[in-house]
């Protein structure tokens, strides 16, 4: 893309390139031993593997919501039809005269009153358990930024920002072809079977930090801060994706999320090692120069 040759022309000569060697240092050692769990894949109808209890809740709660609706389907199209048989003009040399039938009022009236308090009995619990943040082990902040993300590990000290990958880099940062508009330069770390609560908030438009196999979303607001939780299984390290989710310009598209959930021996490595030293290179890029016309 042409953005990313703009912005490598411009850190040629000025020691970016050092910057970017530690972008890689960051997370290709991670990198190396995770598989690609929270991703699209080709011809994928349904959701993303759940690994999250939030996420697999969701599903459960899709999967029940599906059941009731393709038979309220089936029940009306049944009902349209033996109409069309019974009811019609040829069958019914004189029509019906009558207005009301207060039994099938009463009854069309309170058989869906019914299925919305099942449908909101299964629904509620799950609302509430993603919108009941937990006492967090792992404090992170993702601020949406025009384009990209910034990750804060506000009790380490640690901050840096997270950029997608242009097609030619890919391959330096251990991603294929089918992760062009996924992968990001730096990701998220965090530990599996923690309690991980992300604080999201965004510096000048709205953004949204969204990762569906975690079933999490949530918008970021400048000025406001706004609390998701997570909590990945351990045994389901790997890397997962997720994008920016509330249209936030004109590269809304090109500001996507990397998450490396990794086993919480490798996360505290991580911290006293390679985070450590990546946050004070001052990894901040300069910032961002788009040329609006070079954006695909
Ligand atoms: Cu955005």
């Amino acid at each position: 893309m042409m953005l990313r040759k703009t912005l490598c022309g411009l850190w040629a000569g000025i020691g970016a390139t050092f910057i970017a060697g530690m972008a890689v240092a960051q997370t290709t050692g991670l990198r190396d031993g995770l598989e690609i769990i929270g991703a699209p894949h080709p011809g994928g109808v349904n959701f993303q593997r759940g690994v999250t209890e939030v996420a697999r809740d969701i599903r459960a709660l899709d999967a029940f919501l599906l059941v009731i609706m393709t038979a309220i389907v089936l029940f009306v199209t049944a009902l349209i039809l033996y109409s069309m048989w019974r009811h019609n003009e040829r069958k019914n040399k004189v029509p019906a005269t009558f207005t009301h039938n207060t039994k099938i009022e009463v009854t069309w009236t309170l058989v869906p009153l019914l299925i919305l308090v099942v449908i909101g009995a299964f629904s509620l619990p799950v609302l509430f358990r993603q919108q009941t943040i937990p006492e967090a082990d792992v404090v992170v902040k993702a601020t949406g930024f025009q384009w990209y993300w910034g990750y804060e590990y506000p009790e380490e000290g640690i901050a840096y920002d997270s950029f997608m990958l242009a097609e030619d880099e890919l391959a330096d940062y251990g991603y294929g072809r089918d992760e062009y508009l996924l992968a990001t330069d730096t990701a998220l770390v965090v530990p599996t079977g923690a309690t991980v609560v992300v604080q999201v908030t965004a510096s000048d438009v709205i953004h949204s930090w969204s990762v569906p196999a975690f079933g999490v979303k949530q918008d970021g607001v400048p000025g406001r801060l706004a609390e998701l939780w997570f909590e990945v299984d351990e045994g389901a390290e790997g890397v997962y994706f997720g994008q920016c989710s509330e249209l936030c310009g004109v590269a809304h598209a090109f500001m996507p999320i990397t998450v490396f959930a990794v086993t919480q021996e490798e996360y505290d490595a991580w911290l006293a090692g390679d985070a450590q030293e990546f946050a004070s290179a001052g990894n901040m890029r300069a910032p961002q120069v788009l040329e609006l016309a070079s954006v695909e």
